[in-house]
């Protein structure tokens, strides 16, 4: 960063300002903005980065600025966002802009085939050139490839999603029914599965992977999904401005008079369990479309007509009476589990007797939701296997999954189940760093050029703190369940007690002193993740009671036994006879997410990070400072550091040799690729710390290989200079 040269400096809404630095301390410059001159301010030495020379110029491979940093890619995406070019490659990593409004043509059948067989790198950066490689990589590796979408609420993973399944099943399907059911399979997931929140209006509240399955000869035979972690909370309570799942109010709204008999359904209104956060059926062209769709695709139906979880037990006993009815149990039954609480007393030692406790209003009120949550889960799982059966197949030679699942995040108040999240990003984390850091260097070994290793954050400590035998948070969490008498704050406490001292973990503070502005009063405990800090309560209701849950399993209505028969809640609950059935709801996760990520490992990946370029969820805004926090939580910022001090881009010689041999004279295209190249690096006068010659391709260092490809294409006479210039050197 030489005197007068522009720099970027940090800005507090727009991430990073221009600027001149007009004086150097110890740890900080004194920077001149570029649009205030005279109002000179302080920054840190390592939040001022040198800035290209034209800060209007943008590149679709971002690799190919001449400074990687932080601040660069920031600008590159912005000025991209600002023609409506919402894509940027970092290397093989795919950078994703929301643009809230439909860009013309984006994804049109037109662009779906022009991105059909092409080369990363050849076309334009979109999401269908990542869905390409995935299928090309699968075809030629003969091996199946997974692609991982994500990014904060709202940021547009759902929709890459839904284009990546509607490209590969339009390009590489067979035209058949199976096509058409893996795409309109989401519409129903979406209705089940989505919710209006204050960050989306339609906003996944369950991570899943889709593995699309292909045959020996590459053709679509069949599908499959996998589903984690549904939002439980949001059956019973919205915040306001929010929304319980769509299917209620889509139910309340258009279901035929037969079937609101039937269900009793009224306005969504009237209902406790919609009408606390906002009940306006809102229509975007989103929903309007999914019911279009459903409509369209009656086979899958049948799974959708029984939530039947709204309206349920309070004090009115017509309430009752119709949930005991929909849920074929007897009145009173359910009436006396929703109030009482069975126990066994060891008093006086006549060991096993069982009594009836009556339960307090809110321990009342705590059973009947963890009942709601319980049925609408297994309603969901249930969905999920429909869709399942809906396009099976029976034998695969490889598949592609595209995984969409919520990315690290942490509110006001964090329960259980923002902890189950944000242990899968730390895995997810952990994966992307093995894939791109490790792999990156693991290539420049192979190709045998010397540079220096670069360090990254390893997370595994923090993995371990959550998943390690015995002394993870989720076996103490276990270990506590399996107590007489579990409870939060002995919970809270065994996890502070087994990992004192440990960097990832610390105890909330009550006072001012908070190291986080999570921090409450709550018992609880602070995790340092990867992205940030994040205190959790170790507040849970979720727990149905046995008797609840025995009730429920023997319901006179075959639909509603077999939900429960077929979850694996019920079995636990009766292998551990008496005890609360959420014992294992994050141990279950952990296994899940292990199987997933064995998965991923086995097979090549791409990455696909989502921005959500401001707040409002309005098209043409981008708000820097806080896109730029998106980034560096993606771990982009670690990858830049590494192409920066490594070699971004880099060619096979043989791509070059096709590239540019028709420039050429034919006593160089003679030499094979490799001499080919060398010679020709040689006679232009590349400066040999610009790049690296491997053993199958050439690495540049950041800008080189721009500079060197605008070379080769320059006009007809600088280009017979060249000519002029290769054979002279070849003599
Ligand atoms: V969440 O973690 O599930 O809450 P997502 O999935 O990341 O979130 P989603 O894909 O649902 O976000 O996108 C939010 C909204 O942005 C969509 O409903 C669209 O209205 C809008 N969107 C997203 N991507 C695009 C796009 N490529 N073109 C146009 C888009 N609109
Ligand atoms: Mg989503």
């Amino acid at each position: 960063m030489e005197d007068g040269k522009p720099v970027w400096a940090p800005h507090p809404t727009d991430g990073f300002q221009l600027g001149t630095i007009v004086d150097i301390g110890a740890d900080s410059l004194t920077i001149e903005p570029l649009k205030q001159k005279g109002k000179t301010f302080l920054a840190p030495v390592n939040q001022v980065f040198p800035a290209e020379d034209d800060p209007n110029k943008h590149v679709e491979d971002n690799c190919s600025l001449m400074y990687l940093n932080e601040a660069t890619l920031l600008n590159n995406i912005r000025v991209r966002y600002s023609k409506d070019k919402i894509y940027t490659f970092v290397a093989n990593i795919l950078i994703a802009v929301n643009p809230y409004y439909d860009i013309p043509k984006l994804y049109s059948p037109e662009t779906i085939k022009q991105y059909q067989g092409r080369s990363l790198g050849t076309l334009p950066p979109h999401v269908y050139a990542i869905a390409d490689k995935a299928f090309r990589d699968m075809k030629v590796l003969k091996m199946s490839q997974s692609i991982i979408v994500s990014g904060e609420s709202g940021a547009g993973k759902t929709e890459n999603t839904k284009f990546v399944l509607r490209y590969l099943t339009t390009s590489y399907g067979t035209g058949q029914d199976i096509d058409e059911r893996i795409v309109e399979a989401n519409p129903l997931l979406e209705a089940f599965g989505n919710a209006k929140t204050v960050r989306n209006n339609n906003s996944s509240r369950f991570g899943k992977f889709v593995e699309i399955h292909f045959s020996e000869k590459n053709a679509v035979v069949g599908g499959f999904v996998s589903h984690y972690l549904l939002e439980k909370s949001r059956i019973c309570r919205q915040s306001q401005e929010e929304r319980n799942y769509h299917i209620f109010y889509r139910l309340c709204a258009g279901a035929s008079e037969d079937i609101r008999q039937r269900f009793y359904l009224s306005s969504p209104d009237t209902f406790r369990y919609l009408n606390r956060g906002c009940t306006r059926f809102f229509s975007t062209k989103d929903t309007d479309k999914q019911i279009l769709q459903n409509r369209k695709s009656p086979e899958v139906q049948p799974a959708a007509g029984r939530p039947r979880t709204s309206g349920t037990v309070n004090q009115s006993r017509e309430t009752l009476e119709h949930c005991a009815e929909l849920l074929g149990l007897d009145e009173e039954d359910l009436r006396i589990s929703l109030t009482t609480r069975v126990m066994l007393t060891t008093a006086g030692g006549a060991k096993g007797t069982v009594i009836k406790v009556p339960l307090k209003v809110e321990q009342a009120n705590n059973a009947r939701d963890a009942l709601a949550k319980a049925i609408y889960s297994c309603l969901f799982d249930h969905v999920v296997t429909r869709v399942n059966q809906c396009f099976p197949f029976d034998a695969s030679a490889t598949f592609i999954g595209v995984l969409d699942i919520a990315g690290f995040e942490y509110f006001e108040h964090n329960s259980f189940e923002q902890f189950c999240i944000n242990y899968c990003n730390e895995k997810l984390q952990q994966f992307f760093n093995e894939r791109i850091l490790k792999e990156e260097q693991e290539l420049y070994q192979k190709e045998g050029l010397g540079v220096n290793e670069v360090h990254y954050v390893d997370n595994q400590d923090c993995i371990d703190l959550v998943e390690a035998k015995l002394v993870g948070i989720l076996d103490i969490l276990d270990e506590e369940n399996r107590l007489p008498q579990p409870s939060d704050q002995h919970f809270a406490e065994m996890v502070h007690s087994k990992h004192k001292d440990h960097f990832r973990l610390t105890v909330p503070r009550k006072s001012k002193l908070a190291v986080h502005r999570n921090v409450r009063d709550d018992e609880g405990f602070i995790i340092r993740h990867f992205a940030g800090a994040v205190c959790y309560e170790t507040k849970n209701n979720d727990a149905l009671h046995m008797s609840l849950e025995a009730l429920v399993s023997e319901s006179k209505d075959r639909f509603v036994r077999e939900l429960f028969e077929n979850s694996n809640n019920s079995k636990d609950s009766k292998q551990k006879a008496g005890k609360l059935s959420f014992i294992s709801v994050g141990n279950k996760f952990k296994t899940q997410l292990n199987l997933l990520l064995d998965k991923l490992r086995s097979t090549g990946s791409s990455f696909i990070r989502c921005v959500k370029p401001n707040l409002k969820m309005v098209s043409h805004q981008f708000e820097g400072a806080q896109i730029l926090s998106q980034l560096q939580c993606s771990g982009m910022v670690s990858v830049l550091d590494l192409m920066q001090g490594g070699f971004p881009s880099r060619a096979p010689f043989h791509e070059l040799y096709n590239m540019y041999k028709q420039y050429m004279p034919a006593k160089l295209t003679r030499l094979d690729p490799r001499l080919f190249c060398k010679a020709l690096f040689k006679a232009l006068g590349l400066n040999a710390v610009d790049y690296k010659f491997g053993l199958t391709r050439v690495f540049f260092r950041p800008g080189k290989f721009a500079e060197f490809d605008q070379i080769m294409k320059s006009d007809p006479d600088h280009l017979a200079e060249l000519i002029k210039r290769v054979n002279k050197w070849l003599i």
